[in-house]
């Protein structure tokens, strides 16, 4: 019986060490070398989780806000950095925002329009002349307003940051004019403007999670995409893709998110400091990001792929194939903040 008993203690034993140390591995998947429980206290902590991988700028940048808000709140808020989609797409990371199960994500301001309509005014195509002009535009007023409009779903956008001008790239033909769009399948971010605006070009689009778009591509269930350079390069987009273009057809802005019950159980000393880490390393990221896209068209020529530059002849006949859909567009955004954005575009340039 004194056997039996002693037995049974021991397996009890066993089980609850093997429980423990189940629960710091599963935390520890961040890149932050330090999982929530282990050594960090009391410390408040920071999941953070974007789509593009490690190479990109836009992890970079996360990088630089980790060590500045662990520096500036002498480690009482730690920040666990997840790249890759490895917590999710832009769409269900948002959604975890919402829910408090997350903390800060960083998506583009296409699919943050399925949260607030008045976002897609950025997927206007042809909107922005250059990055200077966006600048101005997402850190002045009408930018500021934009991000406050978050806080009734729930989330606050602490900064914008910069994902870039996209181009078109595909595995079947180099596209040089509106007529090269003719049956392309596209994958496109999950907004409708995008969609109806690549229809109108004659592509045949499909809307996609970034995370699974490589596998899309391979697959041949699409025959091409757009970004910037700096993730076509960087994402290895070259190993499945042959024709690239300067389309240069959206500017993509990324929102600095956070989640707003995390953000709101903050002392207002820590809110100032993570609202400005976000700003600090979103210039750092947005510094970055440029040089890249400058450097990388050459090296996605020498990874073989062929490049078509778009005279500015055929950039003009895009404009007019997608001017019916920034019309039709126009009363969905709100005629207020597109006058809004016209104007202050106006006033940078
Ligand atoms: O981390 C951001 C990415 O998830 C995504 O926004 C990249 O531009 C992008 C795309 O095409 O989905």
């Amino acid at each position: 019986m004194k056997k039996l008993f002693g037995l049974m203690c021991a397996v009890l034993l066993i089980t609850v060490l093997a429980a423990c140390g189940n629960g710091e591995s599963d935390s520890s998947n961040g890149d932050s070398g330090e999982s929530a429980s282990e050594g960090s206290g009391d410390a408040k902590v920071i999941k953070a989780g974007i789509g593009l991988n490690d190479d990109h700028p836009q992890y970079k940048g996360l990088l630089k806000f980790k060590e500045i808000v662990e520096k500036e709140t002498d480690g009482a808020i730690k920040v666990e950095t997840y790249h890759s989609g490895q917590l999710g797409d832009d769409r269900s990371m948002t959604e975890a925002l919402q829910l408090g199960t997350q903390e800060v994500t960083i998506p583009s301001t296409a699919p943050l329009a399925n949260f607030v309509p008045e976002f897609s005014v950025f997927d206007i195509p042809f909107l922005f002349p250059n990055e200077e002009v966006a600048d101005k535009v997402l850190d002045g007023e009408v930018g500021q307003e934009l991000l406050g409009k978050l806080e009734e779903q729930n989330l606050v956008g602490l900064a914008y940051w910069e994902n870039g001008f996209r181009d078109l790239t595909n595995s079947e033909r180099a596209v040089a004019s509106v007529e090269d769009f003719e049956g392309l399948k596209i994958r496109t971010m999950e907004n409708d403007l995008h969609l109806d605006a690549f229809k109108a070009l004659g592509a045949n689009p499909t809307p996609m999670a970034f995370t699974e778009l490589f596998t899309a591509m391979q697959q041949g269930t699409v025959d091409g995409q757009e970004n910037p350079y700096a993730t076509i390069y960087l994402q290895k987009f070259y190993e499945v893709q042959k024709h690239v273009s300067n389309t240069h057809h959206i500017y993509s802005p990324f929102v600095f998110l956070m989640s707003k019950s995390f953000y709101d159980g903050l002392s207002e000393d820590q809110q100032k400091i993570v609202k400005d880490a976000a700003v600090e390393a979103g210039k750092y990221e947005r510094k970055l990001n440029r040089e890249a896209n400058e450097k990388y068209l050459e090296q996605l020529q020498e990874e073989g792929m062929e490049y078509t530059e778009i005279t500015d002849e055929a950039r003009q006949e895009m404009k007019d194939a997608v001017a019916p859909v920034i019309e039709e567009y126009k009363s969905k955004i709100g005629e207020e903040t597109v006058d809004k954005v016209y104007k202050a575009i106006e006033e940078a340039k």
